[in-house]
């Protein structure tokens, strides 16, 4: 193989690394649960992988969300605002779901919160 050629699909490939990186976005999502429930428009969270996001999150009254997949626990109250941030290397689709506090355990509340789905890039 020729230097120039050498020289040539070296750059190429870092021009593809870097396009990648560069294709990847910081993403925050404020949400508010009253009552166990968050607003639909909320219920479905679109990214990408290798996106960072940020979930903020506040809540009418004390409880854990639980990000499955994942595996983040963020305890969240009405008096401050919750950051869950992640970098969404796995791609599918995550459940985040209330985790009841005083249970004992780990005790799943009605349906998923919202879901999280993680597009391959
Ligand atoms: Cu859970």
């Amino acid at each position: 193989m020729s230097l120039t050629l050498a020289r040539w699909i070296l750059a190429l490939a870092l021009i593809a690394a870097v396009s990648t990186a560069a294709g990847a976005a910081e993403l925050t999502f404020d949400i508010r649960i009253e009552h166990g429930r968050i607003p639909d428009s909320m219920r479905l969270m679109r990214v990408h992988e290798g996106d960072s996001v940020t979930l903020r999150w506040t809540s009418d009254r004390p409880l854990v969300v639980h990000l499955h997949g994942y595996e983040i626990e963020k305890h969240v109250g009405p008096d401050a605002v919750t950051g869950l941030a992640f970098t969404a290397n796995a791609t599918g689709r995550f459940p985040i779901e209330i985790h009841v506090r005083g249970t004992g355990g780990v005790a799943h509340e009605n349906a998923p919160l919202a879901m999280i789905e993680v597009y391959p890039r």
